[in-house]
């Protein structure tokens, strides 16, 4: 009796007009999967504040993360991957619609459906093509620590929505946990010198190392929903957006993520150069620092620690969910992606968390997995907005003609692919811009420039330590750099919003 099976190994990824095959066992009789089997699920993981620093698949040697480092030697991992804007409202509201945060307006934190209207966001247009869409906690805007506390038995009737965006979803399942809250050993280490101040919440520097097990928590609680949501779903295509909310402050983990971390006067602190804060403008001093969060260095190793924490925290939840995609036999039938809303710093210029455009806060983690395609490391600049049409183009779906992020597809087949020249961040609380190109990343306050430039060439100087915006040298780089962010402005604007 012939056996015969053909593997996703053998799908086409690029040629919209060619069916995908799903593995079709011919066993004396061929037998025809049904076609709502014959497409790709999409499983979409993202982390939240997450610096692509943290992971060992990018070169961390302290903090190991071994579920993302298996998905990105499976997969393709993205070196120059960049948010479109630096905080979760208009990073979230951005890769969900298609558009840059400045062709909606959504600077802030809400979601942008009364900018869009009736156009469907990237999980809408699967829905709106058969497919189950479902998301698991935090996919558009919420708030951590805050929102996560609310919620009830966490589905949607019980609130904790933050800005979401009910019509993008079959489905919605919220993960609340205690947060800031949990039992266990927790400290305030941001404005605290005097060590008096509680554990606290909101956006707040705070280590918990928690009792009990990684169900506690928002993630745990996520990784057990979506995986029994893979499992209910096997049959029918999906689109599953899972949101971890680690490594966002409050830095909360099961005690047993932080061993690997201490004594946390063992980690080391990013390089620091004397007179660093000389040639940045005021508008790039980043808004928390160790000075004005009055950190030392006790604080500052133990801030590191407790986000390394998280993230190995998260990473484990991370690996629950990947292990229940193979266990439901979905593994070669699902395209995995994993990324953050945008970046972080842990110290580097003496700068912590987001906003900032430097690279650590701007550039995001991202792994793309494709069944059957080889895998591969890509240096091409992509945005996180890209992911809307390339996920389309992959599973056969139309791209719609309004969204302004790149299919970026062929990457995965061709990594030395490129589809554009520079890569386009804003930090809309700082009015800040980011011109990311192969050697140079121009930043620049204000649309005038009237707060200040930045120049940094990264061939020379990857940790751009040397604001070159004032060396009469690189005047004419400085020039152009000013005119094409000009310009890209101009063409975000001309949509049809
Ligand atoms: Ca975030």
């Amino acid at each position: 009796m012939p056996l015969i099976c053909i593997s996703a190994r053998q799908f086409p990824s690029d040629d919209h007009a060619m069916k995908f095959l799903p593995c079709i066992l011919i066993l004396g009789l061929t037998t025809t999967p049904s076609v709502a089997n014959e497409r790709w699920n999409v499983l979409f993981i993202v982390s939240d504040d997450l610096t692509s620093t943290a992971l060992s698949c990018y070169g961390n040697t302290v903090c190991q993360t071994p579920n993302i480092d298996a998905l990105a030697a499976r997969g393709t991992r993205f070196t120059r991957a960049y948010c479109q804007g630096t905080y979760c409202g208009p990073s979230r509201a951005s890769f969900m619609s298609g558009y840059y945060p400045h062709a909606t307006g959504v600077l802030g934190y809400t979601n942008p459906r009364p900018q869009i209207g009736n156009r469907p966001t990237w999980s809408e247009h699967f829905k709106n093509h058969g497919y189950y869409a479902a998301r698991v906690s935090k996919i558009f805007h919420m708030g951590v620590p805050g929102g996560i506390e609310e919620g009830g038995d966490g589905r949607d009737h019980d609130g904790g929505n933050g800005a979401d965006d009910e019509r993008s979803w079959t489905e919605r399942f919220n993960s609340p946990g205690p947060e800031w809250k949990a039992p266990g050993d927790g400290e305030t280490l941001e404005s605290n010198p005097d060590g008096t101040r509680p554990v606290v919440g909101g956006n707040t520097f705070v280590v918990v190392e928690a009792d009990g097990d990684d169900l506690v928590h928002s993630d745990g609680k996520t990784a057990l929903k979506a995986s029994q949501l893979i499992h209910d779903h096997r049959d029918s295509p999906f689109w599953m957006g899972v949101g971890f909310v680690r490594p966002h402050v409050p830095f909360v983990a099961p005690r047993p993520y932080f061993d690997a971390f201490k004594p946390y006067e063992k980690l080391s602190l990013p390089e620091r150069l004397e007179n660093d804060w000389d040639d940045v403008p005021k508008a790039g001093i980043n808004y928390k620092t160790s000075v004005n969060m009055k950190m030392d260095l006790r604080r500052q190793r133990k801030a590191l620690g407790g986000y390394y924490a998280s993230v190995a925290y998260m990473d484990a939840q991370v690996g629950k969910v990947l292990a229940a995609l193979n266990d439901s036999g979905l593994q070669d039938r699902t395209i995995v992606i994993f990324t953050s809303d945008h970046g972080y710093h842990l110290g580097e210029h003496d700068f912590w968390a987001k906003v900032s455009l430097r690279e650590e806060s701007a550039s995001v983690p991202l792994i793309i997995s494709v069944p059957g395609k080889q895998p591969a490391v890509c240096d091409s600049l992509v945005e996180l907005l890209d992911l809307y049409p390339t996920l389309s183009s992959l599973c056969g779906l139309p791209i719609p003609s309004n969204i302004q992020g790149k299919d970026i597809s062929r990457m995965l087949d061709d990594p030395s692919h490129s589809v554009r020249d520079a890569a386009f961040s804003v930090a809309p609380m700082r009015k800040g811009f980011l011109l990311r190109e192969d050697r140079w990343a121009y930043i620049q306050y204000g649309e005038e420039s009237q707060q200040g430039q930045e120049l940094f060439d990264m061939d020379n100087d990857p940790r751009q330590f040397h604001n070159l915006a004032s060396s009469l040298d690189h005047a004419d780089e400085l020039s152009r750099l000013r005119t094409n962010l000009s310009k890209k402005l101009t063409t975000i604007r001309d949509n049809d919003l």
